[in-house]
């Protein structure tokens, strides 16, 4: 069967109005990629794979979401839609949006959203403002503006956003047949993580196929769900994740705790070593899609998981070529010769001794 998108696909499976359309760019069905060598650096004794959802269409996993909750804005007749954004949201709602045909504005924190998601969110058109504050701050004021206005909310706080994300977790047991033991993955506004335990409850109750035990990660610092409160200033490398007060920490909390897993912290040392080892395996990830592998790796390391003979999944949510930045300010920068022959054999050849 030809794959039309998480619509076109999975529909009938969600809770949504009538009057939604089908916008799509052909988002979902992302690679399930077996990941063995890195699970041998993590101690081996169990399989990984990695859900890729770099490969959706603008580059991240927003866009499970962002077809559905801008078909329905579109189906109802809005003309405008809006949502904060520390890039991805941003990059994803332009290019849905412009697909319906609807303005697009977003706002973000100023000089903490990576190039290639300003660059997304222009390029397709976007009203984009910068605002001297954080995202949450920046939430904050797109509620308010949806309230008083018929401008369409298209932040995780729409419940349509997560009826496209849970299809994931489905396209998840479909491949592996059943659910996996672990699900490891970033956590930010915890729209993605309430999500996943949706569709995995969901996929649950209709073919009895098992629950995942969630392992849901927060960078150090922009951890509130790890604090226990508010984090007012939240600071990460991971500007993905830079989110100090989750709109939807309560369920992200519940998905945890229910599904017998944790939600913790990993620093941001931690978060650029795991990049650069799924890197190591071919899969380049921005920095907070490397964080729930960080987290894991982290358990693992100190003892307080045990994964021998399991299946773990991990879901690296965004593509590191939308951040290039990063890896030119963490490594080494490529060695600059003349056009000479000798010098570039000569180094080319040290390279090999
Ligand atoms: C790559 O784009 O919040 O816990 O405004 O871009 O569902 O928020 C991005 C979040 C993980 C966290 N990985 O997901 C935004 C935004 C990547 C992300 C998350 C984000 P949620």
């Amino acid at each position: 069967m030809e794959f039309a998108g998480v619509y076109a696909r999975y529909h009938t499976w969600m809770d949504i109005p009538e009057h939604t359309l089908p916008v799509t760019l052909l988002e979902g069905n992302t690679p399930l990629i077996p990941m063995p060598k890195l699970a041998e650096s993590l101690g081996g004794g169990f399989s990984l794979w990695v859900k890729f959802e770099g490969m959706n269409p603008t580059g991240s996993f927003k866009d499970r979401g962002m077809t559905i909750a801008i078909g329905e804005a579109a189906g109802r007749g809005a003309k405008v839609v809006i949502c904060a954004s520390t890039g991805n949201t941003a990059a994803s709602a332009a290019a849905y949006a412009a697909r319906a045909g609807l303005r697009c504005v977003v706002l973000i924190p100023k000089g903490k959203v990576a190039a290639g998601k300003l660059a997304g969110a222009v390029a397709h058109g976007a009203d984009v403002i910068q605002i001297e504050g954080s995202f949450d701050d920046a939430l904050s004021v797109v509620v308010e503006i949806s309230n008083r206005h018929p401008i369409a909310l298209v932040n995780s706080l729409n419940p349509y956003r997560l009826e496209g994300q849970k299809t994931a977790a489905f396209e998840i047991c479909e491949i592996l047949g059943s659910a996996p033991d672990w699900l490891c993955l970033p956590v930010g506004n915890a729209g993605n993580i309430t999500s996943y335990w949706m569709g995995f409850r969901q996929y649950h109750a209709a073919h009895s196929c098992g629950l995942p035990h969630i392992l849901g990660v927060q960078a150090q610092g922009s951890a509130p769900l790890v604090l226990g409160h508010p984090v007012e200033q939240p600071e990460t490398v991971a500007t993905a994740i830079r989110i100090g007060k989750p709109a939807r920490g309560e369920e992200a909390l519940s998905a945890a705790s229910e599904s017998g897993g944790q939600i913790m912290a990993a620093s941001d040392d931690e978060i650029l070593a795991m990049q650069r080892l799924l890197a190591a395996s071919g899969v380049w990830v921005e920095p907070a899609s490397a964080a729930g592998l960080a987290g894991l790796k982290k358990q693992l390391d100190q003892g307080r998981m045990d994964v021998r003979g399991q299946r773990v999944v991990a879901v690296c949510t965004g593509h590191g070529m939308k951040d290039p930045d990063i890896i030119a300010k963490s490594m080494q920068p490529p060695a600059l010769l003349p056009l000479d022959y000798k010098a570039i054999e000569k180094t080319i050849l040290k390279g090999l001794q």
